[in-house]
């Protein structure tokens, strides 16, 4: 209990917070929409089922394929596929909602 407590005190818990782009044509092409957050957002009816590239600016997303960041997911992080294009990680035009990267650990 007080080694989690020392814990706590070193590393406080913060929220993950995200700033991303989303383009709706590949390769950081076409209409823009930004989402600056650390919590669940669904993605505009205007961008619905259009995103096909996005940059997280260094940050660390999990995209969804339904609103409320549900169905199936993948994670988009420095490093990751899938930015430039999001068919390379089955993501074309399917992404409904993000959020913040959760600790997979
Ligand atoms: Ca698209």
């Amino acid at each position: 209990m007080h080694f989690s407590c020392i814990c706590l005190a070193f590393f406080p818990l913060v929220a993950y917070g995200y700033n991303v782009h989303l383009y709706d044509d590949a390769f950081w092409d076409g209409r823009v929409h930004r989402v600056v957050s650390d919590e669940c957002e669904d993605i505009p009816m205007k961008m619905k089922d259009e995103i096909s590239s996005l940059n997280t600016h260094g940050t660390c997303i999990f995209i969804y394929k339904k609103r409320g960041c549900s169905g199936d997911w993948a994670v988009i992080a420095p490093g990751t596929y899938g930015h430039s294009n999001l068919k390379d990680i089955s993501f074309d035009d399917i992404v409904r909602s993000i959020g913040p990267c959760k600790d997979l650990s």
